[in-house]
């Protein structure tokens, strides 16, 4: 089984709700197991900022499915809890699945790029991450810790009440 690590984000239609309902869809997945997730985070929107506040957490798996099999059932999970493409890029959304990382590999293809091509500007990705995996060494990056630093101005607060209550 290889070791994924998947954002989850949401700023819609009740998000801390869409975030459970995603976590449960992602641990019913065919050829997988869900390991541990984050907290969940409140997050400033980051790109466009005249949008409602983000939630956010980061969950690791173990799978079978290959990245592009695990995209296009994450693809499948953000479709069925709603998610429309209207005008494209950072714009408002009930939920967003990424594949941040896949074991140690680095995938470049016009749909799928891994690491996740953001993951290391983004303090909704790299807080709750290492939170769940301090140790983390992002291929061709390094360790994930040191990107803590570039990213300290952006707006997070973890939640009290994440996955239950
Ligand atoms: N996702 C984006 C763009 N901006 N901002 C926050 N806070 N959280 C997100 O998940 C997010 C974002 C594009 O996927
Ligand atoms: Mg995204
Ligand atoms: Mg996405």
């Amino acid at each position: 089984m290889n070791t994924a690590y998947i954002a989850l984000g949401s700023n819609l239609d009740h998000p801390l709700r869409q975030l459970r309902q995603a976590r449960s869809a992602i641990s019913d997945l065919r050829l997988t197991e869900l390991l541990r997730c984050s907290s969940v985070y409140q997050t400033d929107p980051l790109g466009y900022a005249d949008q409602p506040d983000f939630y956010n957490a980061v969950c690791a798996v173990a799978t079978d499915l290959s990245p592009q099999a695990l995209l296009s059932a994450l693809q499948g999970i953000e479709h069925a809890q709603g998610r429309e493409r209207l005008h494209g890029k950072n714009e408002p959304r009930t939920l967003d699945l990424d594949i941040l990382l896949y074991a140690d590999q680095v995938v470049k293809q016009p749909d799928l790029v891994i690491p996740h091509a953001h993951m290391l500007e983004r303090a909704f990705v790299i807080i709750p991450l290492l939170e769940i995996a301090p140790d983390l060494i992002v291929p061709g990056a390094g360790p994930l810790q040191g990107y803590l630093k570039s990213v300290k101005n952006q707006g997070i607060r973890k939640l009290q009440k994440s996955w239950r209550g």
